[in-house]
């Protein structure tokens, strides 16, 4: 019954601006806002100015309407774009549910174009990384995810293991006749294919991740070596507590910068030192636990040598050794050398980093994974091909069930095999409006 209502949003976020975008989907929309608009358009698909008569308010509004199946929940819609500002949208929003309709949940609307086939699973997830975006490029692989990239992917997978299913059944149904409908050689052939595209796939969530949530840099080296200055450098604005005293960040701090449209994620940490000081050792702890979750370290000297700790997140591949305080004091040519104070080499410092995290050609049309969940379902299909693989020699029976389980991990990807649990948990974490 539920998703027969009318459900209507205030799809814009809440707040001062230009416009404010209403919505409402469901059969019986458009005649609800033809009782409440003056000056409704005659078709579909048509933006008319007009006026909105709320409750004990109206307004000049534009308003258009979608005919169902033609939508983006693929039923009948209605959009109302308000004068911006907190007071009209929400007026209007209280007129729509005194006159039919009920508040929209998290993510409804795309849930609804989920439920009425208009998207799959990686598309809805497409439009939620879309709006999560934080650079250009994570916004384009939201949109090929959208659009179906991934789908067209998943989908051949899917199909290879299909075609294999429907030759071991054919080979199980007709067991007494000598002809081999399909080889162990035919099987581990199609299975080694599926492996290795599935793990192509697999392979490019590491750039992924970095280009959906940034890469993550911790700053890192001994008391007053200008971490934090070097923080405040690197993101352009005082974010950080700088003192000449020792010790004096405590905790790790964390701040994104936009580069080349990669999101770096510093994290400013406390030298480690050792210290009677419970918070202080508190904050180390912290320290050592960022060198560990970081994609990059940044060790920063100021001209001592550094030891204990240090030699082995300076041999550490994710490290760049960073020599500070260039202003007052002679690093050499040898070493990258750099002055938070004067800025001096900083935009080189970025740039190494960003040739460092190696994303190569970000914008390739390939469609990368983002995405944890996907992440989960690739790994656990690569587990049950390998099964199948492990179980060759038994029975058609033994391995048609692990590729099964393969195929399905698969089909979890797009939503046409996920249960309603994992569908729920998605569009949960989607805006309300959306
Ligand atoms: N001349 C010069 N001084 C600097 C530079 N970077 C930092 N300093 C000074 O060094 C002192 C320590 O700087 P911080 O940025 O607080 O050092 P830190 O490594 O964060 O220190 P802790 O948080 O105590 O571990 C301050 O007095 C800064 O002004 C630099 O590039 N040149
Ligand atoms: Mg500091």
């Amino acid at each position: 019954m539920k998703n027969n209502e009318v459900i209507a949003a205030i799809s814009t976020p809440v707040g001062r601006g230009a416009i404010s975008v209403v919505r409402m989907s469901g059969k019986g929309s458009i005649e609800i806002a033809k009782s409440l608009f003056k000056n409704m358009p005659e078709k579909a698909n048509e933006l008319k100015l007009g006026r909105f008569n709320g409750e004990n308010f109206s307004d000049q509004a534009m308003c258009v309407y979608f005919s169902s199946p033609r939508s983006y929940t693929g039923e009948d819609m209605v959009e109302f774009q308000m004068h911006g500002g907190y007071a009209v949208a929400n007026a209007a929003l209280k007129t729509l549910l005194n006159n039919g309709c009920r508040l929209a949940e998290h993510g409804e609307f795309t849930k609804r174009a989920y439920l009425n086939g208009k998207m799959n699973l990686a598309n809805v997830e497409g439009v939620m990384d879309i709006i999560d975006a934080e650079s250009v490029t994570a916004a384009e692989n939201g949109y090929k995810m959208l659009t179906g990239a991934l789908d067209g992917k998943i989908s051949e997978l899917q199909d290879k293991l299909t075609d294999l299913l429907a030759q071991i059944e054919v080979a199980l149904d007709y067991p007494e006749e000598d002809l081999e409908y399909v080889t162990k050689e035919q099987i581990k052939d199609a299975l080694s294919e599926v492996k290795q595209k599935t793990q192509n796939l697999l392979d490019t969530s590491s750039k992924g991740r970095i280009i959906k949530n940034g890469v993550n840099i911790a700053i890192v080296g001994k008391t007053n070596v200008g971490k934090s200055s070097l923080l405040n450098t690197l993101v352009g604005y005082d974010r950080a507590i700088v003192t000449d005293i020792e010790g004096t960040t405590r905790d790790t701090l964390s701040e994104s910068y936009v580069y080349r449209d990669v999101k770096f994620n510093f994290i400013d940490t406390a030298g480690l030192r050792k210290t009677s000081d419970v918070v202080e050792n508190i904050g180390i702890e912290r320290s050592k636990k960022a060198v560990e979750n970081a994609d990059i370290v940044l060790l920063i000297y100021d001209g001592e040598k550094v030891d204990g700790e240090y030699e082995e997140i300076a041999k550490n591949p994710k490290t760049i050794k960073v020599f500070n305080k260039a202003d007052i004091k002679n690093h050499g040519n040898d070493v990258l050398s750099v002055s938070a104070k004067t800025g001096e080499n900083v935009e080189k410092l970025k740039e190494v980093i960003y040739e460092k995290i190696k994303l190569g050609n970000i914008s390739s049309s390939d469609v990368m994974i983002t995405n944890a969940r996907h992440i989960d379902c690739l790994n656990r299909a690569l587990q049950s091909l390998d099964r199948a693989n492990e179980v060759i020699d038994e029975t058609l029976d033994c391995i048609s069930l692990e590729i099964r389980e393969g195929w399905q991990a698969l089909g979890e990807i797009t939503g046409a095999t996920a249960n309603e649990e994992v569908v729920n948990r998605i569009f949960e974490k989607f805006c309300v409006g959306k």
